[in-house]
């Protein structure tokens, strides 16, 4: 099988020396992150598997559906709607990244004071070290913030692009900017696959959509239990995973491993008032994959976090698209409205204003019962940095009595001792 691995890998023109290294390294960070944790659930197995092969099984999947006539697709944010592509027969790959490795390359096309992740994956790119991006046939970019925005113009000249043009705010002319945005994707999509979208695959593409986002949703309300039946780090690292996965297979993997907690909480019952263990809710600019540093410090210095509120979490799947039999006779046209519907209810801080963000933030650390929130925020990244600001004034002025701590970082590990006495010092506080 490896050889067979290695032959993929040359033909996506793999750079495979510094990419073997890589895979070795993550082989040892894997180990030391989740698989050294103590009484892990047995269904976390299958997403161990995932992570260890994550450049080998699924991208080989993913070269034998291309090789099929399937036509992939990369995304960089959760506003491209994996359900048109789906729709359409093509695969969605979500492409942001958390790994300094290609960073060298990155800042000879990028400044230096870039945020993390668009370093990330344009240094992913540029070193050819990643299966995913290599597999593209068309990446999706989109105008959130001016960052991405002009990354992607430098990109473009390494990889076939198609920009969305995000609104920045929410008025009823924003939605139907955004709508007819998804109308031309869906044209390009058509363009590139050949196929013409069709009302009854759309639905069927909402409902894989749907029951992705439900299943991570219950995963999220389980957490919700004292003790958390599951630690932070697995939480995230299914959410990561589920950019990467076919859809229909990960859905089934999350619910079999909430049927797995839901048994394991029935049995914990008597320690619920016993679990003295600090809650956290993470909060802020999402942590892609391998983006594990603040996660595993906080959880190493014995707390536990219970909730995402990131796109690589609950703001991607708080809110579904109305399905079922609601849309049952609807066109085409008539689903893609209640796509961006949907699509803005997202709170990403690039919109102005955004203030149901912090509503979504209060409500989840009252029902996760959290006793603090780490509101995480990536070095550069102007819309979150300043949304910190308000969320600290505005959780002032509501005086809440949930304790916040900011930290703003990027993916070296050059501040992690620093890191480690903030967290520290918060989780003593409120201990
Ligand atoms: S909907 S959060 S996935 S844009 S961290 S690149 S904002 S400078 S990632 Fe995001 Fe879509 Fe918003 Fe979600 Fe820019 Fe900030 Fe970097 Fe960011």
């Amino acid at each position: 099988m490896m050889t067979q691995y290695h032959e993929m890998w040359q033909e996506l023109n793999i750079d495979l020396e510094p990419h073997e290294k890589m895979l070795k390294a993550m082989g040892k960070i894997t180990e030391k992150i989740f698989k050294s944790q103590k009484n892990r659930p047995e269904n976390m197995a299958y997403f161990d598997e995932m992570l260890d092969e994550i450049h080998s099984k699924r991208p080989l999947e993913l070269k034998e559906l291309k090789e099929k006539g399937k036509k992939i697709i990369g995304i960089f944010c959760v506003f491209v709607p994996e359900e048109i592509i789906l729709a359409l027969d093509a695969v969605m790959v979500g492409l942001c990244a958390g790994a300094e490795v290609g960073f060298p390359e990155a800042e000879k096309l990028l400044p230096r004071n870039t945020c993390a992740l668009i370093k990330s994956f344009v240094g992913f790119k540029m070193t050819r070290l990643s299966p995913y991006m290599q597999l593209c046939d068309l990446m999706v970019g989109e105008t959130t913030c001016d960052g991405k925005k002009k990354a992607y113009e430098l990109f473009s000249e390494y990889a076939p692009m198609f920009v969305m043009e995000i609104p920045q705010m929410k008025n009823p002319a924003d939605k139907e900017l955004w709508k007819r945005e998804i109308l031309r994707f869906k044209d390009k999509m058509e363009e590139l696959t050949g196929n013409k979208l069709q009302a009854d695959k759309l639905i069927e593409s909402v409902n894989i959509v749907n029951n992705k986002r439900k299943a991570l949703q219950r995963l999220d309300s389980l957490r919700a239990n004292i003790p958390s039946p599951v630690s932070g780090r697995d939480s995230l690292l299914i959410n990561q995973i589920g950019f990467y996965d076919d859809p229909v297979r990960f859905t089934g993997q999350v619910n079999l491993l909430c049927d797995e907690l839901e048994e394991k909480i029935k049995k914990n019952r008597e320690e619920q008032n016993k679990d003295k263990t600090p809650r956290i809710l993470m909060a802020g600019c999402p942590m892609a994959l391998p983006n594990w540093k603040v996660p595993l410090l906080t959880e190493s210095l014995g707390a536990v976090i219970v909730g995402e509120e990131a796109c690589v979490g609950s703001r991607n799947t708080r809110n579904l698209v109305p399905a079922d039999e609601e849309n049952r006779e609807q066109t085409p046209e008539q689903i893609i409205d209640s796509l961006a519907e949907r699509d803005l209810s997202i709170d990403c801080a690039c919109f102005t204003p955004n203030s149901d963000r912090i509503d979504h933030i209060v409500e989840m650390a009252k029902e996760l019962k959290a006793d603090g929130i780490i509101n995480y925020n990536l070095s550069f990244c102007q819309p979150y940095n300043i949304e910190a600001f308000k969320l600290e004034r505005e959780l002032e002025k509501r005086e809440s009595e949930i304790p916040l701590l900011t930290i703003e970082t990027d993916y070296g590990m050059q501040d992690r001792e620093q890191l480690k006495t903030r967290i520290q010092a918060f989780l003593e506080m409120i201990k």
